[in-house]
């Protein structure tokens, strides 16, 4: 495959940009692969500088449910464009998109938005110390939600990728009140509970992990999480930032019949622009400056072209019929995945939700962060590189997850399986 244009394109960015790049792990370093630069996408495909085609999976990391350039989404920006791009005051899309959020996710009763999921969970993290007046926060290992200093404790994703411990630069005292504990471990977190429950604030958690590569919640997890955070008067947070509109109509917390305090949002209800939102309990978000004392702001934050295409992007999911075609295809290519690894003989075990799936090069279960970090990293580098020269795009790394969209097709996912058997051979 040729990709001279990308490696010239790498080499000038890397003169600018630290690392060449806007995201650490879009740098490809955990696979000891360099970044293909893209020039254009439509539906499932992306075309690289080098004229290469790829059937996508990493869909800009989640955003892309309906697939690039969808004429709903583009229709929609068009129409704005015509009327401006920013204008710093209310529009009636930011009500538009709110009260879709509200009406597809029954917990949010008040939602406000910002312009990354960083700034949700961030901000939600704020508005749960102000309301309850206390400063311990609990995470779990492999999750991440963001680089606010706050929350880069034991993070997953970019992170765990790149195998940085917390980051320089967070100071002892801003992380001395985040406590991370072991995904799914009932007992660790009761304990904890039981201990401190009265001085934490939030227990923020991924309803379905994929930062640590895709990890479900075994049963009774976030019920004990619900249970512990109500009988401590702890906030129950969210990160639906991956999961929001994805796994389900109503998000994970739908799937899962939770009923958290506060949901963060991002990816999907922006369409492919920025947007992060934080919303939940009416009492709660009263709390938000102006209306009440927790300040948080953002210059365009409820942006005219973000508004337009979220709200493209919500009310084409909303349809009858949507989640469960997705389910179906994303279903046929993770038992796809899982027949070819058993032909070839490597171990191997693959889990989807909606059209999030995730995989790993070990046995199984993967139940937790420690779970993950023994799948094999150097067979899924050797298979993300045998994909990409086949062209399949995954996202390059173990520590991600994968995206099926509206736009991919029962032919993509044959290609996709045809391209997995032979790839497995390979790196047998
Ligand atoms: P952003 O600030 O990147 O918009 O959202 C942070 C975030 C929060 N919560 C969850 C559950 C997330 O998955 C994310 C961001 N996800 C990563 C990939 N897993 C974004 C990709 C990147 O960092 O370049």
């Amino acid at each position: 495959m040729n990709n001279s244009i990308s490696k010239e394109f790498f080499i000038q960015a890397s003169k600018v940009i630290p690392g060449g790049v806007n995201s650490p792990v879009r740098a490809c370093g955990s696979v000891g692969g360099e970044p293909i630069f893209i020039d254009r996408a439509h539906g499932s495909t992306l075309y690289d500088v080098d004229g290469n085609s790829y059937i996508d999976y990493v869909g800009s990391w989640g955003p892309m449910i309906l697939g690039h350039r969808h004429p709903g989404v583009i229709k929609a920006l068009e129409d704005v464009l015509q009327r401006g791009t920013s204008f710093g005051a209310p529009t009636a899309m930011e009500t538009e998109l709110a009260s879709l959020v509200i009406e597809m996710v029954p917990s949010v009763e008040k939602i406000r938005m910002v312009n990354s999921g960083t700034e949700a969970t961030m901000s939600a993290l704020r508005l749960a110390r102000g309301f309850t007046g206390r400063d311990i926060i609990i995470k779990f290992d492999g999750c991440y939600h963001g680089h606010a200093d706050t929350l880069l404790v034991a993070a997953g994703s970019g992170v765990a990728t790149l195998g940085i411990p917390g980051s320089p630069g967070v100071p002892e005292s801003v992380i001395k009140n985040t406590l991370s504990i072991r995904y799914n471990d009932m007992d660790a977190f009761t304990r904890v509970m039981d201990e401190m429950g009265d001085k934490v604030a939030a227990v923020i958690v991924e309803p379905i992990a994929g930062n640590m590569g895709m990890v479900m919640p075994v049963a009774g997890f976030h019920e004990t999480l619900r249970e512990l955070s109500t009988k401590h008067g702890a906030l129950l947070i969210f990160d639906e930032v991956m999961t929001g509109f994805r796994v389900d109509r109503a998000s994970a917390q739908g799937l899962l019949g939770i009923v958290p305090d506060i949901s963060c949002f991002g990816k999907i209800i922006g369409g492919g622009l920025p947007v992060g939102a934080y919303g939940g309990r009416g009492d709660i978000m009263d709390h938000i400056a102006p209306g009440g004392p927790v300040y948080q702001a953002g210059t365009l934050s409820g942006n005219p072209l973000a508004m337009a295409a979220g709200i493209a992007t919500l009310k084409t999911l909303a349809r009858p019929g949507f989640y469960e075609s997705m389910d179906k295809l994303t279903h046929r290519l993770v038992q796809g995945l899982i027949h070819a690894a058993s032909q070839a003989g490597i171990d191997f075990c693959a889990a989807h939700a909606g059209s999030m799936a995730g995989f790993f090069f070990t046995k199984g279960p993967v139940e937790n962060f420690d779970d993950a970090k023994k799948s094999d990293l150097q067979r899924f580098a050797s298979f993300y590189k045998g994909m990409l020269e086949r062209g399949i795009y995954l996202a390059p790394s173990q520590f991600e997850a994968l995206f099926v969209s509206a736009a991919h097709t029962e032919d993509d996912i044959d290609k996709t399986l045809e391209a997995a058997s032979d790839t497995m051979k390979d790196i047998v």
